[in-house]
């Protein structure tokens, strides 16, 4: 286990660089003990340079059957960039983005591993690789100021899937601004061959503002002490697999994801809707893999590598288990898998009939007779203000309870949404212009950029087909018509019911 080690040398230095940024090239390399000198059995390996790959990508898989000498050649840039729409964050990266590229090696390889500092860096920075066996996992050997370039040569004695991290003081601050990524030490006889590779991580910002508040946020030292972040998101940003940018895979294909967590503190209860992990290579080891998996813990400063065979077509949401992350702060990503349907797999709503209960025996004579009666009843109570009047009030009480149940959490209590993130559905001119496109996105769900009320949002609402009832539905949404200064007006079931049989 080789989490954040610190040592009395670099802590030290670090101190040094944290009062006096620009670091003079002698302090920066006071600990430098020259080249190694490689015993031949080395020096004859073959030479090669590590492709490194911003995340969801991954480099292709080494098909070499033999250890070789690894040049890896990261870099360390600090860039503002989006956390979510309207949010800026001024992240520490690895190749600059977060999380830092994806590094492939095999079991055996000898790595010369440059850590460079670039000079428009206002901090130094370090590297601990969980892959290293040595002091810090090479955070003692890399210490980089602004500028820099440090060198250090390590083998690769176990396979697995680690994670890497930066591990300056103060080191929470350092990973919690995106200095973490994911090296894979492939075993020496390769994993079995996938279709699709995806890296993903998940890490949590502190910032000063809430979520969602907008402008340039910076670190808040406070929160990451309490451990109450913001967000928690997975690649680097609210929305980075959301829509376009979603992963992508075709029906039959296998799919393989890299999945680690940076933290620095949170753990993940990792999970996909709609699908199972037929093999999970538990806490990174790649030796034991474990069987049809729902959901799989990922340690802080741990890693997952999970696999699964897309068999239907759809959007598969992943996410943070523990829900409220990954509906109100941001742990939540899809997968596209597109290629024809397997009905007998999954067949899709089939029917949706109506159901009496026992005491009413479908078909039977009482049966039609209560049919009859209820029809007569609805007809009565369409061409009855009053009754019709009561008939609303009831839908908006329990279309009330449906709000507080479910959509709530996105659309907050007052239908005024999050700036960024979910659009108001008080006075919304959207809602407003078009009820039964209404009806069809609660049914359906909606991604991709929709514009209410002049603000542009960009983000993924969750089918809700399987949720709720016709009624349920009209119920909400004459609810929502009637809430925040809306209209008034009215849906029936029997309107979400046809709306709903549309394309059967
Ligand atoms: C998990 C969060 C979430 C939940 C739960 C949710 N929505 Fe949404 N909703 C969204 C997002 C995000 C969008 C915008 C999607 C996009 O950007 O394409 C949206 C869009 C909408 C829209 C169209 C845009 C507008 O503002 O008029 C309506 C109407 C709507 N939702 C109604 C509902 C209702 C009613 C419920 C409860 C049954 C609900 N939503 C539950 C997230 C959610
Ligand atoms: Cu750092």
């Amino acid at each position: 286990m080789k989490t954040s080690r610190l040592f009395p040398a670099t802590a030290l230095l670090s101190l040094l660089g944290l009062l006096n940024p620009s670091l003079t090239a002698q302090e920066g390399t006071a600990q430098t003990k020259g080249l190694v000198p490689l015993p031949v059995t080395v020096l004859d390996m073959p030479v090669e340079q590590a492709v490194l790959t911003p995340a969801p990508n991954v480099p292709p898989p080494l098909k070499r059957k033999y250890a070789a000498r690894v040049i890896v050649n990261l870099e360390v840039r600090e860039v503002v960039k989006r956390l979510a729409d309207g949010v800026e964050y001024t992240f520490w990266t690895y190749g600059g983005s977060v999380p830092g590229s994806f590094i492939r090696i095999r079991e055996g390889d000898v790595v010369e591993f440059h850590l460079n500092n670039h000079p428009s860096s206002k901090l130094p920075h370090n590297i601990d690789l969980h892959a290293v066996t040595g002091p810090g996992g090479g955070a003692a050997s890399t210490f980089t100021a602004p500028g820099h370039s440090s060198q250090f040569t390590f083998q690769a004695l176990n396979p697995g899937l680690f994670v890497y991290h930066c591990a300056t003081a103060p080191v929470p601050m350092h990973i919690g601004s995106g200095m973490y990524g994911l090296i894979l030490v492939e075993p020496k006889d390769g994993l079995p061959p996938v279709d699709q590779e995806y890296y993903v991580m998940q890490g949590e910002f502190y910032t000063t503002g809430k979520y969602g508040e907008e402008g340039l946020q910076s670190f808040d030292m406070g929160k990451a002490i309490d451990e109450r972040p913001p967000y928690i998101v997975f690649n680097g940003a609210v929305g980075s697999l959301v829509g376009d940018k979603a992963l992508t895979a075709s029906v039959g294909q296998r799919v393989r994801i890299y999945f680690g967590v940076g933290g620095p503190n949170v753990t993940s209860s990792f999970h996909i809707i709609g699908e199972i992990f037929d093999t999970v290579y538990p806490e990174g080891g790649l030796s034991l893999p474990n069987r049809n998996v729902q959901t799989t813990l990922v340690p802080s400063g741990g890693a997952v590598a999970v696999e699964f065979k897309v068999d239907v077509p759809g959007t598969f949401i992943l996410v943070d288990h523990s829900l409220t992350r990954a509906f109100n702060k941001g742990a939540l990503g899809m997968l596209k898998v597109t290629g024809p349907e397997n009905r007998i797999v999954y067949s899709g709503k089939e029917i949706d009939a109506v159901y009496l209960g026992a005491q009413a025996d479908a078909g039977s004579e009482s049966a039609k007779r209560e049919a009859a009666l209820k029809t007569r009843i609805a007809a009565e109570i369409k061409s009855n203000p009053t009754i019709a009047g009561l008939t609303k009030e009831m839908q908006i009480e329990k279309g009330q309870q449906v709000y507080m149940g479910l959509c709530f959490a996105c659309h907050q209590p007052d239908g005024k949404g999050l700036p960024g993130a979910f659009p108001p559905l008080a006075l919304s001119d959207f809602l407003q212009a078009d009820h039964e496109r209404a009806v069809r996105i609660i049914l359906k769900g909606l991604t991709g950029p929709v514009t209410v009320n002049g603000q542009t949002f960009n983000s993924a609402m969750p089918p809700q087909e399987a949720v709720l009832t016709d009624a349920q539905i009209a119920d909400v949404l004459t609810f929502v018509l009637n809430s925040w200064g809306n209209k008034g007006d009215a849906l029936s079931t029997a309107q979400v019911k046809a709306i709903r049989n549309e394309n059967h």
